[in-house]
């Protein structure tokens, strides 16, 4: 009832706003603010009132008189500048409509609160991310045809109210499967942009596996040269450069997004194995392989070299990575034993702690013993059975930190329908409602909520090899995983969460990311 009434103050308040610039239309759909708790992922709190603040061509961007402050007004303003046409200067003194302040108050380290009124907007933060994510949503604020890149005609109106906004965890990840098919550094830039808009902060890159190797690493070139050279289906497949990675990595920073590299091990390295002969147990490099199987490969557990690769490649991942994060993989290691899972694990896992860096590992980790303070990505499903279920459980009320990951909710890679033409099914069909509708704190019988840290979308590229492919198995499933990774429980209801979802629509298309029309959410008439 109060959102309906909110919407209908914003609504007259439109219709009355007079900034001295041309009057807006009373009825013109345009003419309406977005209303304020309207947003993707849902904020914390929203409590409209008051008139609509509408940008005009004087509208000046004020920030702080720091690099920080500097770099995130220059940042709104770059997003700003080509729609709205406006110059948008920004200024350290004087009067400006937006501001971005960086000033203690309760927001953590990556909340924000954002007050709006006729006079203007203020976001609010203790830190720069927080100020990033506030900017994130007063875009969602604005009209979607902000997002495009020529002038459109407006008006930029910004509801009245305030926002107080923390995200609900620490982690909200994607990870790309840059190894099934390659994706270069534009094409990942283009994902991280998607990204940012909905707040996620880890970029998760599958750098390895049995398709193809993707980093380069000085101390072993074959891995990436050789390694490197094809991908699933026999493409030309490619890598990374340092310059490459560095450029991902300082292009995600930019964006508040921490990059986790992935190198799989011990299975998923038929890459690495065909690249080095050393590798093999028998001495013998197997050819490349561009098929999907999984679990048939294992670097040799019994060789010390094997430890002086692992050595090397961590040593130049780490040197690599500003992030806390290295991730090592450890799934469907099937043709290695038990016995020799424990091994690797207990081998493996101090190397990275000796270059500075914390273990991340599929839940297939909790098999072995996960390091102290260790994060394991459950990736299991609702028929994984009782026993698996409850071997990560266990080590989650033993201190292993969870990344919810399930396969049959977040994985963008499963069809939404059986006729969804791209897409893997071994975990189900996953339409929208499904991958949105549960809870990251009871979901797993036994963790303790404390033990989760967030979820993490992954996108498995088996069938994948363009952006626009990416794009249409991520949207519209991707902003429901960041919903579920940022938003309070409280703000969690489907009904109207696919109303916030389908007012995305035109954005998307201002942004030219083609998505599924799901027929479970009531899509805007095109
Ligand atoms: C399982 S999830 C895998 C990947 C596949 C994916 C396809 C995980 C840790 N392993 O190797 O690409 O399924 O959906």
């Amino acid at each position: 009832m109060t959102r309906i009434l909110g919407s209908l103050l914003l609504v007259a308040a439109a219709g009355a706003v007079t900034t001295g610039a041309a009057p807006v239309p009373k009825g013109s759909p345009a003419a309406t603010a977005t209303p304020l708790g309207q947003v993707i992922p849902a904020p914390a709190s929203a409590a409209p009132y008051g008139a609509p603040y509408r940008l005009d061509p004087g509208t000046r961007i004020g920030v702080d008189p720091t690099r920080e402050g500097r770099r995130a007004g220059d940042q709104l303003a770059a997003l700003l500048r080509p729609a709205t046409g406006y110059r948008l200067p920004v200024t350290t003194h004087g009067a400006a409509g937006i501001r971005l302040r960086l000033a203690k108050g309760p927001y953590g380290a990556e909340g924000y609160r954002l007050d709006s009124g006729r006079w203007g907007v203020t976001i609010t933060a203790n830190e720069p991310a927080g100020l990033f994510h506030g900017v994130q949503t007063l875009r969602q604020l604005l009209p979607a045809a902000v997002e495009r890149r020529t002038p459109q005609p407006g008006p930029w109106l910004v509801a009245g109210g305030t926002i107080k906004d923390a995200p609900r965890y620490a982690w909200r990840g994607a990870m790309l499967d840059v190894s099934r098919h390659f994706f270069g550094v534009d094409e990942v830039k283009r994902y991280v942009d998607r990204l940012a808009l909905y707040k996620f902060n880890k970029l998760h890159l599958h750098l390895s596996d049995d398709q193809g190797w993707r980093i380069a690493i000085d101390s072993w070139p074959r891995l990436a040269t050789y390694g490197g050279s094809t991908e699933v289906g026999g493409g030309p497949g490619g890598y990374y450069t340092k310059a490459d990675y560095r450029e991902i990595v300082r292009y995600a920073a930019d964006r508040h997004l921490e990059v986790v590299p992935e190198i799989d091990m011990p299975s998923h390295t038929n890459a690495a194995l065909a690249s080095y002969a050393e590798l093999n147990c028998d001495g013998v490099a197997p050819p490349l392989y561009t098929g999907t199987d999984v679990g048939f490969s294992s670097l040799c557990v019994a060789k010390d070299r094997t430890y002086d690769f692992v050595d090397d490649v961590v040593r130049e991942l780490a040197a690599l990575t500003p992030g806390r994060y290295l991730h090592i993989g450890g799934d469907e290691a099937h043709s290695t034993s038990h016995e020799d899972y424990v091994a690797f694990m207990d081998r493996v896992q101090p190397i990275v702690a000796k270059y500075g860096k914390t273990v991340v590992g599929w839940h297939q980790l909790t098999a072995a013993k996960p390091a102290p303070g260790a994060l394991a990505q459950y990736w299991g499903l609702d028929g994984t059975s009782a026993a698996e279920k409850e071997q990560v459980a266990a080590a989650a009320r033993n201190g292993t930190g969870l990344i919810l990951s399930p396969a049959d909710r977040l994985y963008l890679d499963m069809k939404y329908t059986k006729d969804t033409p791209l897409g893997l099914a071994w975990a189900g069909y996953v339409e929208v409602q499904r991958s949105y509708d549960w809870d990251p704190a009871s979901y797993l019988p036994g963790a303790p909520a404390s033990a989760v840290r967030g979820v993490e979308a992954p996108l498995w590229a088996e069938t994948l090899s363009t952006p626009e492919q990416q794009e249409f198995m991520a949207f519209p499933r991707l902003p429901g995983a960041a919903e579920l990774g940022w938003s309070p429980a409280a703000t969690h209801d489907w009904d109207r969460y696919k109303v916030r979802l389908a007012a995305q629509a035109p954005r998307w298309d201002a942004l030219g990311i083609g998505f599924y029309h799901s027929a479970q959410v009531p899509w805007p008439a095109a």
